[in-house]
């Protein structure tokens, strides 16, 4: 199958040009002003509109068995929503249970994403530690290429992963030549800060984000960050979502250290507030870790991926439906944590990112999809157009706008953070491996029809990393 996509404005790894793409099997062929294509290609006119890589979603949850519940939303309906907002990639989490064999869990979940009908990946969480999950590493790195490691700080008691699990497998992790990722939460903290909050009565949605203060994930942060600078790895933080935490980023960043970090859409423009609404079903159906926050946080990040500090957006999309938040009427600490995003995050930062003038658009494609592919070890051949790329391509309008509303989203969930927010500047096309998926309002999602992307190791860089960790180690100091 073949494509032609003429007279856009391509923007792409930090340039901008009008110019044409052609696209064969699935692969950018040829980008050029004067292109000779075989006459039953499929044309496109983008005419005033952006060209752009498809977005990549580094951080998504779709059917993920947790807190005693399955999000809604599975690989094939969560997939089809990022396609109709632009994004033609997400990176998934494999989240194995306590004990449970890591290989066992990656396989589950390779089969749920059978159905995903755009391009996907896996992060693979850390949760416990014996030489198995150590062996496991290698396989998932060697033959499945699984480049990144999860762990969560947070959620005592459940796939916590506390400072001995991070050393072994942060450690793990730069033999290997993957990087460690972290939700950066003070689990221990939260913990005996929901018991305090619920003995004092305080049992509502408010008590969420009582319950998970900022210092919890400044702390966390730091830790994080501290035990990835003693090894020698690079790290990425996921959701940050406060400005102390991105300070710990940026000094770290100041001082040399590859660290990387990551903010959510909900959490650039959603703030804590909806927490105080009377409301069960609405505040309930904004509990998600970390909370929303203050608007001064809000500020914050949004000057953190100016500076570049902050390097990508995600959505952390993880739907839960009222019937399913309502477990946690009378406790605030079992409301399944999550909140959609991921047919919505590419047009809400264009609206309040590029419209506003904070980002340029070059900016918005490193933030909504080239830094992912970079950090993530995949471009050129994601986030990218370039003759080669695989052709994952969005064709953006700034002039089209809409409401955002649950009533009309495509996303399986009866909620939207965003509800009511206008947006202008949206995708009329989506390709994704070459093949229109999303036209003017159309979606044209085939179940099963996107691919499974091997992520490679980092060895060249990791090599160079390893010498230097080595070199500061105490007794190479000592001699
Ligand atoms: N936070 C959420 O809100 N949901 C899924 C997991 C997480 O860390
Ligand atoms: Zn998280
Ligand atoms: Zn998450």
């Amino acid at each position: 199958m073949s494509l032609l996509i003429k007279n856009g404005t391509v923007v792409s790894d930090g340039q901008r040009k009008k110019t044409n793409i052609y696209c064969n099997d699935g692969v950018i062929k040829a980008i050029g002003n004067d292109l000779d294509v075989p006459s039953n290609t499929q044309v496109i006119d983008a005419n005033g509109q952006y060209v752009m890589p498809g977005g990549i979603d580094p951080h998504t949850h779709m059917q993920l068995p947790f807190m005693g519940t399955v999000a809604s939303e599975d690989f094939y309906t969560g997939t089809a929503a990022g396609l109709a907002g632009g994004t033609t990639m997400i990176i998934d989490f494999v989240i194995p249970g306590p004990q449970q064999n890591i290989m066992e869990a990656y396989n589950q979940w390779r089969e749920w994403s059978e159905k995903s009908c755009s391009n996907y990946s896996f992060h693979v969480a850390i949760t416990w530690w014996d030489e198995t999950v150590k062996a496991d590493m290698k396989t998932l790195v060697e033959e499945e290429g699984v480049n990144s490691f999860k762990h969560f700080m947070a959620y005592k008691g459940a796939i916590m992963a506390d400072d001995e699990i991070m050393y072994n497998s942060f450690s793990r992790s730069l033999e290997l030549g993957a990087i460690p990722t972290c939700h950066a939460e003070n689990g221990e903290m939260v913990f005996q800060l929901q018991k305090q909050l619920l003995a004092q009565g305080i049992t509502g949605p408010e008590g969420h984000p009582l319950s998970r203060p900022p210092a919890a994930e400044a702390e966390a942060a730091n830790r994080a960050i501290k035990i990835a600078d003693v090894i020698g790895v690079p790290v990425y933080l996921v959701h940050v979502s406060t400005e102390d935490a991105l300070n710990e980023i940026t000094q770290a960043r100041n001082n040399g250290q590859r660290v990387y970090g990551e903010c959510l859409a909900g959490h650039l423009l959603v703030d804590e507030s909806v927490y105080q609404d009377t409301n069960f079903e609405s505040a309930a159906a904004h509990v998600m870790s970390p909370p929303f926050r203050s608007p001064e946080h809000q500020t914050a990040l949004w000057k953190g991926l100016q500076s570049g500090n902050l390097q990508t957006t995600a959505t952390d999309h993880c739907c839960f439906c009222a019937d399913q938040k309502a477990v946690g009427k009378d406790d605030f600490s079992k409301i399944p944590n999550g909140t959609a995003g991921i047919e919505d995050r590419m047009a809400v930062l264009w609206t309040h990112g590029v419209s506003t003038g904070k980002l340029t658009p070059e900016e918005f494609v490193d933030i909504t999809s080239t830094n992912a592919a970079k950090i993530f070890n995949i471009h050129p051949r994601k986030g990218s157009i370039q003759v080669g790329s695989d052709a994952d391509i969005v064709v953006w309008d700034p002039e089209l706008s809409k409401t955002i509303s649950a009533k009309t989203h495509h996303q399986n969930i009866d909620f939207n953070i965003f509800e009511g927010m206008q947006v202008k500047g949206l995708p009329s096309h989506t390709i994704c491996n070459g093949v229109l998926k999303y036209a003017n309002g159309t979606l044209m999602a085939e179940k099963g029809s996107g691919q499974y992307i091997k992520r490679p190791a980092f060895q060249p860089v990791f090599d160079a990393l390893g010498k230097i960790a080595k070199a500061n180690k105490p007794e190479a100091v000592k001699r």
